[in-house]
């Protein structure tokens, strides 16, 4: 017997601990039972203490495994992640046009919950001018929507001005998550803007534990798994907040300081 699996793609980073980057987009892939290829941009060598090297592919290469997907896949929907520099950013924004992937969600992948930069200082203004314009959902978290907005993080109306900021600068449907950083919090507001101009809030529970590495990652790859079986925006966000607070709620005995989230949950 053959069975039929949405195919999906993540254009993103390895990360050596398995908790985030590709290692997170893949396992999640599995768990929301569709069938995922990797285009691998940079090799991050780690654990739950840090990030200790880098290395990025060539983007001779990186054209290269765009290439071979096409030649060979269906792909039906697709997401970005660590994207390091201003050569990688172009190549990856080429490729998404020349090649018909599906749905694209862009996770801005900025800076690590260690603190780790993934992408360059002088790589935001061409991230913002070459890859927010492709992105169908983008999915920052407040402080990569701070950033890439430029909105004032203390204004009462962030989250809601950022969306609206970045859908002006091309991204159809963003989700600007919200701040947790307080460890006395108890809620998180997410706030979704819909291409339609429509928009909703998600509130819920903030979790207090060191285990939450790649749930950035985990989110933006369930939005992927969802949009390619066929879930409308809003479904696919909704379902896929919900994965990532059960794999966060459920959590798992991996390293020794900030852990990674479960996927089995
Ligand atoms: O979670 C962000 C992230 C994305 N991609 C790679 C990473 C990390 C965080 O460590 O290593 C490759």
């Amino acid at each position: 017997m053959i069975n039929d699996y949405p195919q999906v793609v993540t254009i993103a980073g390895s990360d050596s601990d398995g908790s985030a980057g590709m290692q997170a987009d893949l396992l999640t892939f599995f768990a929301k039972k569709v069938y995922g290829a990797s285009i691998v941009t940079a090799c991050v060598a780690g654990n739950s203490f840090g990030i200790h090297d880098a290395v990025n592919m060539p983007t001779s290469f990186i054209n290269q495994e765009f290439k071979d997907l096409s030649d060979d896949f269906k792909i039906k929907a697709a997401k970005t992640g660590m994207l390091a520099d201003v050569e990688i950013i172009n190549t990856v924004a080429d490729n998404l046009k020349k090649y018909v992937f599906g749905p694209l969600v862009i996770d801005p992948v900025i800076i690590t919950k260690h603190g780790d930069m993934l992408l360059e200082n002088e790589a935001y203004s061409t991230f913002v001018k070459k890859l927010i314009p492709l992105a169908d959902v983008l999915t920052p978290n407040f402080f990569e929507a701070v950033k890439l907005s430029g909105i004032n993080e203390n204004d009462p109306d962030f989250q809601s001005k950022a969306a609206h900021k970045l859908q002006q600068l091309g991204a159809k449907n963003i989700m600007v998550k919200g701040r947790h950083d307080d460890f006395s919090q108890t809620e998180v507001t997410d706030y979704v803007l819909l291409e339609d101009g429509s928009s909703f809030e998600m509130t819920g529970p903030y979790f207090d534990t060191t285990h939450k590495n790649g749930t950035g990652d985990t989110l933006s790859a369930a939005i992927t798994a969802e949009l390619a079986k066929g879930a409308s925006v809003e479904n696919a966000i909704r379902s896929a907040k919900d994965y990532v607070d059960k794999c966060i709620k459920d959590g798992i005995n991996v390293g020794h300081q900030f852990g990674p989230i479960n996927h089995w949950a």
